[in-house]
């Protein structure tokens, strides 16, 4: 099959039978589904049977490319991990901006699927069309740095290197897939579930050229687009400070989450942001084919390297009271190593500092605290003592301490929410509730554009912003796949997607059929949860904790706010009726036939009952 654009080739690997087979897909899956999470989505629904154990052999990981991925245009250096995940139950991904992703695709594929389980720690190289397996043992219980190293001194500098800490290898729920030494990805336990697999990591090498349909289009559009990235007014800022910028900014409106989430402004952070950051900053990195590059690097309180983006500094700063920011980086830098998410990381540890004031476990666990939260970061890791019941994440703890505990137990879906208060911000709330993977800012970042235009309203308005992201961000960056950060920081416009998906592909398509394929996905995704939890799935699983709605700001200038639960319910309904879901915010059938997705909708009637 010719196609281009997309190689047109899954790689198959069964680590238990040590077999590999590349299969080419049909080329209406690349049409319907773009790549990255749409493949993933239509790859675990398709593949993997419903309700498995996710840390069993038949879970499945998938390594997701789209068809812009690794081109020679901005920032197209991003991977989609996908699985079903062992912190939610239910779809679980996340994207790293990795060389993994160009060798993925210059090795001939655009996507790799890992199944069943090794006998013994391996490590995969992928080399074009040779794959073999190869032991691990001098490599498990290594953290990731190290790993990573001893893989580069073999394999080259452009090697693509994915791999596990040992929070993956010991099955933390959080434990996400480490590369270059500060790109991490996979939130809702990825690395658990390639450290299921005994998998410590996978080597991707490619010498195929990718083929375009229209080469010298493409060609010129990449250097046209290269060139206009460092036209834009806010592109200095953006590499002195990056995401780091938005320290000030969250504090400044209320939703820097501090003390679990209990407040929305820290007395310290200045003394962990953007410019505090500039002080220390020592160099820039980032991934792959990218010349906005954000990767701040510090030298932390050990005099490492550490690399600051604002979810990692606000979840291990404000978030457990901790205002120094070399230690900060210093705690960012043992979760890189380790291969745990910092954002479920800063928010579990912020719950057990929650749960020791108000006196309901015995350990002393300290708002604030340097030493003694790096040390329960290490038991974490190595599921010691407090650490163990920690690694199962929020909601699991919440559950094991009962009674009130889960009114503060800050997750969505089980994923532990992200970097931003929702005290007063109900189109972010409404953003975190109806995330295709849990609570996380991936899909819809509204947050900036509520604080613009009003945080009161609970409005059609917002439920109409809301959508509109999920489609462009968790929709078509998420699938095409690339990073978002040009458009968003710096208004690098929408039209040049549509013009590289042209040259890549040779397909004329408008943002219209972008957005209706998105909506595909999203749903199939929808769809994919609902299967997991069958009739437990309510309209309870897309609402925010109590917390938000029932204890209110006590500090700054939006002291008194909270969410207003009736008001959310009504939103929250407008929501599902513009989605074509049911007041569950289940897809109806007819939503479903709509996007073409007849075969899930006659599953799911297997799954649910009264479902129409
Ligand atoms: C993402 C989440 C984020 S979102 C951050 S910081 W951010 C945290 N980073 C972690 C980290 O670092 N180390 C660690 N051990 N855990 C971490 N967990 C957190 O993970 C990241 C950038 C950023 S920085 C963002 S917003 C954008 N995210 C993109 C996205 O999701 N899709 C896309 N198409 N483009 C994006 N561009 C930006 O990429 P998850 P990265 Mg990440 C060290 O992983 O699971 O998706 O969660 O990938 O390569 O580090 O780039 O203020
Ligand atoms: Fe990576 Fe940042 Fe560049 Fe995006 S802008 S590709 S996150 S370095």
């Amino acid at each position: 099959m010719l196609m281009f654009g997309w190689n047109g080739k899954f790689l198959h690997i069964n680590l238990g039978k040590e077999k590999a087979v590349a299969t080419e897909y049909e080329a209406k899956i690349a049409r319907r589904f773009l790549g990255g999470r749409g493949f993933a989505a239509k790859i675990l629904w398709d593949e993997i049977k419903p309700r498995i154990a996710p840390l069993s052999r038949e879970n499945k990981l998938v390594f997701a490319a789209g068809p812009l991925t690794a081109f020679a245009l901005p920032s197209s250096g991003k991977l989609v991990v996908a699985a079903k995940s062992p912190l939610t139950g239910g779809y679980g991904d996340g994207n790293i901006g990795t060389l993994a992703s160009v060798q993925l695709r210059k090795a001939g594929y655009d996507a790799v699927i890992v199944e069943d389980k090794a006998e013994k720690p391996v490590v995969l190289l992928i080399q074009d069309q040779i794959v073999e397996f190869l032991d691990a043992k001098d490599l498990w219980g290594l953290n990731s740095f190290e790993t990573e190293k001893k893989l580069r001194t073999i394999y080259g500098p452009a090697s693509g290197i994915l791999c596990i800490g040992q929070a993956g290898e010991n099955l933390v729920k959080f434990a996400n897939i480490v590369s270059q030494e500060g790109r991490a990805g996979g939130r809702p336990g990825m690395g658990a579930v390639m450290g299921s697999k005994n998998l410590k990591a996978v080597v991707f090498i490619g010498s195929n050229e990718l083929s375009a349909a229209y080469p010298k289009e493409m060609k010129e559009l990449g250097l046209d687009a290269y060139r206009e990235v460092l036209t834009k007014p806010s592109y200095a800022f953006w590499k002195r400070q990056g995401t780091m910028m938005t320290i000030e900014w969250s504090h400044e409106n209320s939703v820097l989450p501090t003390c679990n989430y209990s407040e929305g402004i820290f007395e310290k952070a200045e003394a962990i942001g953007g410019f505090t950051m500039e002080k220390f900053k020592v160099s820039n990195r980032g991934c792959p084919q990218c010349n906005m590059t954000c990767g701040n690097v510090i030298k932390d309180s050990n005099r490492k390297e550490s690399e600051l983006d604002y979810e990692n500094v606000a979840m291990l700063g404000s978030n457990i009271g901790l205002g120094n920011l070399k230690q900060v980086a210093a705690l960012n830098r043992v979760a890189d190593e380790f291969g745990l998410d910092t954002i479920s990381l800063g928010n579990v540890i912020g719950f057990a500092m929650e749960a020791s004031e108000k006196g309901l476990i015995k350990e002393k666990v300290q708002w604030g605290k340097f030493k003694e939260t790096k040390a329960l970061i290490e038991d974490i890791a190595y599921r010691r003592g407090l650490g163990n019941i920690l690694a199962e994440g929020v909601h699991s703890v919440a559950e094991k301490i009962g009674g009130d505990a889960h009114r503060w137990a800050m997750h969505i879906k089980c994923l532990e929410i992200s970097a931003y208060d929702c005290h007063a911000a109900p189109a972010m709330a409404l953003a975190y509730a109806t995330s295709s993977i849990g609570a996380h800012h991936k899909d819809a970042w509204v947050i900036s554009w509520e604080v613009k235009t009003g945080r009161e309203s609970y409005g059609e308005e917002k439920v109409d912003k809301v959508i509109e992201l999920q489609r462009i961000r968790g929709g078509v960056f998420e699938s095409l796949t690339v990073c978002r950060l040009p458009w968003i920081e710096l208004g690098f416009e929408l039209e040049w997607y549509t013009k590289f998906l042209h040259a890549a592909t040779g397909l004329e398509l408008t943002w219209d059929n972008l957005n209706w394929i998105a909506d595909r996905t999203f749903n199939l995704i929808r769809a994919f949860w609902i299967r997991e939890y069958g009739d437990n799935w309510t309209k309870n699983m897309d609402t925010p904790p109590a917390r938000w709605f029932e204890e209110p700001l006590t500090k700054g200038p939006l002291k008194g706010a909270k969410l207003d639960r009736t008001k959310y319910d009504v939103m929250l309904q407008k929501y599902y009726h513009k989605r074509g879901w049911d007041e569950r915010g289940i897809p109806t059938k007819a939503t479903l036939q709509k996007l073409g997705l007849e075969d899930v909708a006659k599953q799911l009637q297997k799954y649910v009952k009264l479902y129409e």
